[in-house]
């Protein structure tokens, strides 16, 4: 033992098993207790506990190569360093999205902004010090003997370099001990490889899902992986031609499910608010803290006769969350299987959004509101590609301390001040409003909602329901103000949720608050949990409410995807001719298969995650027979089909080849979000005794004293919601002449 331990401290090889072993702990400690892989029988569970060596002790040998043994063993260090980081990042990463972080992603993190930094320091916990207490420890020791040497530079005494216990090791090694190391790793990894393969055929050609790689080869070769595959992407759009929308457009074409014409064109002509309800759950709807209703407004919306809302819809997002719903809705087509389309193809894409095919063909102004940083998802350059007229960002809103959250503006202020822009949009108008308060970390203040905490030890869970509770509380806000200003009259309200909010590693706790939820037919709790509970959860809100509107709760199983189509057809548009992947949900021919991004599918009947199929009623795993297998390789099929169809569209950038008739490709050139106020008020005044606005209907009247908040920082000054904030004040001034001469736009 002891002669292993002076091995280890005083050897080059030594400290290099040294640096292997700490990094195999550490990964196999993120591989039981961080990331949930799934590995099953023996062989696997085999793979797993060897994977990490191979590529480790390849990179480490490296080193092996170098003469100067400060210059070698600086340079493990670093490796080793590297590898500590490459495994941290991933397990924080993972604790928010349950998937592994791509060079994709690290790519977008520019357009992605600060956001995620913030809540990546959040996500950190006690149990995280195992993956750096060896680090922090040489940090300090390193900074100790810094202090250390000044202090005997001044008194002229010689330095010391800290030594950790090890002996610099100065005998080179002979000519053929590092290749034969470096052989053995790479032979260790080749193993593994070739195990995989045999155990789970085709896993790099066909890219099950990133846990899949990791559990069999590891999580450095995962990263290599995804950036070769990233390099390949790129020279994919290079090498597209109008064939290969050819393609594409026979499959929308054969897939299209046509209107049911009692509901086509029920809602034409009306202006369309979305609004996006941050991270938010379907099991909220009906759900009581401490005998109180969670939502109690939407609860009470969902039974109103004007409201369509369906209970069996489901997120489809990957890891571009908010921006892969914001795509789906406004696109029909699926974000990427890595990383966000908005950060990675939303600038130079060609798109047919919603905002530019309602204008086209059906006269529709729009207009986006978001209370955050604009580039966020890469959305200023996107929303340009999607058509918007206008982006009120941020900027546009007032971001003095205590309004605002992570992510943006408190919804309620949100709202509010979003009134004040809205009732200078032409009419008919299509407006995005997307809600943040509602976001992780789920922080709000007591002064904010006196809503009850839930009581488990989970803080995040706990707020979840507390800032769920404010959003609907200005939701309920904000229809008031519609009612009150008349804007109501005209506007078909949808709201949807666009992905969940509590991740799978945290369900068991949140199922001990919903207990028999709703959307969970097994009601399981604890340890009879399975991934069938985590797939039921994946449940959202969409919500259509309009006065008049043939209102009620719908059952049909559907997801984000679906959305436009029905959308348009509500609005009266037809959709026969655009490329797009969802069905309208409305529709006798709609397709109930809702895929997740990640290839696993539900049916109104099964739930098929893997190879593992369960029957929706009862949660039970079932063994399909011949005419079940059938069925579900035919609903498979459908999914793959419109995964890989709608992949290929956008990295190929395909859209660029095709032009429906009537339509005129977006310009993003020509957007000017910068000065949206300005332009909206333009178009307003040159419009003249024309104009559809709000304000103009009411001859130059403000609509705005109609909003009634109890947002503490309104009552305390109004001018919050009222007046422009001073960044973008002069936008509205100097007051902008009508062409009739007959009145002036006067500034709030
Ligand atoms: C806030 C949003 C956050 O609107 O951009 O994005 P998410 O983390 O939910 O994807
Ligand atoms: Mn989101």
């Amino acid at each position: 033992m002891k002669n292993l331990i002076n091995w280890l401290r005083t050897t080059r090889l030594g400290y290099l098993c040294l640096l292997l072993i700490l990094i195999w702990l550490k990964t196999l400690f993120a591989y039981y207790v961080d990331f949930t892989l799934g590995a099953t029988g023996a062989l696997q569970q085999i793979i797993l506990f060897i994977n990490p060596l191979g590529i480790s002790a390849a990179l480490l040998s490296l080193t092996l190569y170098i003469r100067s043994p400060r210059r070698a063993y600086l340079t493990a260090g670093v490796i080793y360093l590297l590898l500590t980081v490459l495994l941290l990042v991933n397990v924080l990463y993972y604790r928010e999205f349950t998937d592994f972080m791509t060079v994709g992603t690290v790519m977008s993190v520019k357009n992605v902004s600060s956001g995620l930094g913030g809540s990546f320091v959040n996500m950190i916990i006690w149990r995280d010090a195992i993956y750096f207490i060896d680090l922090a420890l040489a940090l300090i020791a390193v900074l100790g003997y810094g202090a250390w040497n000044l202090w005997r530079f001044i008194h002229h005494q010689p330095a010391r370099w800290p030594h950790f216990g090890l002996t610099l090791d100065a005998k080179p090694l002979g000519y053929h001990v590092p290749q034969a190391v470096t052989a053995v790793s790479v032979a260790v990894f080749a193993v593994t490889m070739a195990v995989s393969e045999l155990n789970r055929p085709q896993l790099l050609t066909r890219t099950f899902d990133r846990n899949y790689i990791v559990k069999y080869l590891g999580l450095a070769p995962f990263t290599v992986y995804d950036a070769f595959q990233t390099a390949q992407n790129n020279q994919v759009r290079a090498s597209a031609d109008g064939a290969d929308m050819d393609q594409v457009l026979a499959y929308t074409k054969a897939h299209y499910a046509a209107p049911d014409p009692t509901r086509f064109g029920t809602a034409k002509g009306k202006n369309v608010i979305i609004i996006h309800l941050e991270s938010f759950q379907q099991f909220l709807i009906g759900a009581k803290i401490d005998g109180q209703e969670v939502t109690p407004f939407l609860n009470s919306l969902i039974k109103d006769q004007n409201t369509l809302s369906f209970d069996n819809f489901y997120h489809q997002v990957g890891l571009g969350k908010t921006s892969d719903a914001e795509n789906m809705l406004e696109t029909s087509t699926f974000g990427l299987s890595t990383g966000s389309l908005f950060s990675s193809l939303g600038s130079d894409n060609t798109f047919q959004g919603a905002p530019a095919l309602l204008e086209q063909y059906a006269g529709y102004t729009s207009a986006v509101f978001h209370g955050g940083e604009g580039t966020f998802w890469n959305r200023t350059n996107t929303y340009k590609s999607l058509g918007y007229d206008y982006f009120f960002d941020g900027s546009f809103y007032a971001h003095d301390s205590g309004t605002t959250t992570e992510y943006g503006i408190k919804d309620k202020l949100m709202f509010a001040e979003t009134s004040k822009y809205l009732e200078h949009l032409q009419q008919p108008f299509y407006a995005k409003i997307i809600t943040t308060t509602n976001h992780y970390p789920f922080f709000i203040t007591n002064t904010d909602t006196d809503f009850p905490d839930a009581g488990t030890d989970d803080a995040y869970i706990n707020g979840y329901f507390r800032t769920a509770h404010y959003l609907d509380a200005a939701l309920k806000e904000f229809f008031a103000y519609l009612k009150r200003s008349g804007l109501y009259d005209h506007s078909l309200i949808m709201m949807y949720g666009d992905h969940y909010g509590i991740s799978n590693d945290r369900n068991q706790t949140l199922a001990s608050v919903l207990n028999q939820s709703v959307s969970d037919p097994t009601g399981d709790t604890g340890s009879d949990w399975t991934s069938f509970d985590d797939a039921n959860l994946q449940r959202v809100p969409l919500i259509f409410h309009a006065p008049g509107l043939k209102g009620g709760i719908d059952h049909t199983y559907g997801g984000e995807i679906d959305v436009l189509p029905t959308l348009m057809h509500l609005l009266g548009v037809d959709t026969r001719q655009f490329v797009q992947f969802g069905t309208d949900l409305l529709s006798p021919a709609h397709n109930a298969v809702v895929a997740f991004r990640n290839h696993n599918f539900v049916t109104p009947q099964y739930t098929v995650l893997g190879s593992t199929v369960y029957r929706n009623s009862t949660g039970e795993v079932v063994t399909p027979d011949a005419a079940l297998k059938k069925k579900l390789a035919a609903a498979q099929q459908s999914v793959d089909d419109r995964l890989t169809l709608s992949d290929t569209l956008a990295t190929k950038n395909l859209l660029r080849f095709y032009v429906p008739s009537g339509f005129t490709p977006v310009d993003p050139t020509k957007a000017d979000f910068t000065n949206s106020l300005k332009l909206m008020l333009q178009a307003e005044a040159q419009h003249g005794a024309q104009s559809t606005s709000l304000y103009s209907r009411n001859q130059d009247e403000t609509a705005i004293g109609h909003y009634v908040t109890d947002a503490p920082e309104v009552a305390k000054d109004r001018s919050v919601i009222t007046q422009y904030p001073s960044a973008v004040a002069d936008q509205a001034t100097p007051v902008i002449p009508r062409p009739d001469g007959k009145q002036l736009i006067k500034s709030q």
